[in-house]
């Protein structure tokens, strides 16, 4: 395995403090929102969040999804229903898929006061967790709920570095957490679609190799054609990623495959390739 490149790795140190802090304020939470990335559900949940959270109730909010086909909706939908999930379906960018979520905080909260009435204590408002991976859209998410910018929010991973309460209403608390991932990405497929979604910081990884990655997982979802679309060049048959990458470069800019590999993946990440998953539920890649 000489000639394989690093493996992806990327947990920087305020995540730790991060995740230390997470588990101290769930404490105090009555409903956690885990938001997962449209285009990877999968290699976007946390494996560790269901102990982190015990019995408290969890709502999957499959966030991004103006970056998906809106075809595939249902089928992320069939497939999370067997694993007895309901997904709410949001984008922060487009303010799709909010009122639900909150009206779902809502009922949480009347559950918890109706409790707290029975043992004779007063009402407080519900307090929900939006937690999750980096750059999935947590704080836009947020920023959506309460109409107005009140986190900060870039398409960069690990932009919030403090835990937030922010008040929605008086009825409703929502904590915005930064991204936690796990310390060890053990799956590098999954790594390298965090990597080409900016879901983890780009100091773990080289844009060339990723871009490749992209190219060759565009092929085996049939989805090359946009390459075509795109650039005017289309992916020739049994060629790979890397083949494809030093062509694009060959006639983009002076074979220069680090700049060509930025352009990719920022058209990609931008949705400027359309909407393009890189899972799909009947079909792990
Ligand atoms: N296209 C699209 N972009 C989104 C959506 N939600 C968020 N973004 C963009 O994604 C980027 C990251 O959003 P953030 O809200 O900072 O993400 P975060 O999960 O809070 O990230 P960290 O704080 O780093 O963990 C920003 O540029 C957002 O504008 C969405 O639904 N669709
Ligand atoms: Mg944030």
């Amino acid at each position: 395995m000489r000639n394989s490149p690093p493996a992806i790795q990327w947990y920087p140190g305020h995540i730790a403090k991060a995740e230390r802090q997470l588990k101290e304020q769930l404490k105090h939470v009555d409903v956690v929102f885990e938001v997962l990335d449209a285009r990877i559900p999968l290699a976007s949940q946390h494996p560790d969040v269901p102990q982190w959270i015990g019995e408290k109730p969890r709502l999957l909010l499959l966030n991004r999804v103006d970056m998906i086909p809106p075809e595939l909706k249902q089928a992320w939908e069939n497939w999370f229903q067997n694993q007895g999930e309901t997904v709410y379906w949001t984008s922060a960018k487009a303010g799709i898929g909010v009122r639900p979520v909150i009206k779902a905080a809502q009922e949480v909260g009347v559950a918890v006061n109706a409790k707290r009435h029975s043992r004779g204590m007063r009402s407080r408002p519900v307090r929900a967790v939006v937690m999750g991976f980096p750059n999935v859209g947590k704080s836009a998410l947020i920023n959506r709920m309460v109409n107005r910018k009140v986190a900060k929010s870039a398409r960069k991973a690990g932009v919030t570095r403090q835990l937030q309460w922010v008040r929605l209403s008086d009825e409703i608390q929502l904590l915005d957490a930064p991204g936690v991932i796990p310390w060890k990405l053990e799956s590098q497929e999954d790594a390298v679609k965090l990597a080409i979604c900016e879901d983890i910081g780009e100091a773990a990884y080289d844009n060339e190799k990723v871009a490749e990655r992209l190219i060759d997982l565009l092929q085996a979802l049939d989805l090359a054609g946009v390459l075509g679309d795109r650039y005017h060049l289309p992916l020739e048959v049994e060629e790979n990623g890397e083949g494809y990458l030093h062509r694009l470069a060959d006639q983009r800019y002076q074979s220069d495959t680090q700049r060509v590999a930025v352009m990719l993946l920022n058209d990609f990440r931008r949705g400027d390739l359309g909407p393009i998953p890189l899972e799909l539920p009947d079909r792990f890649i």
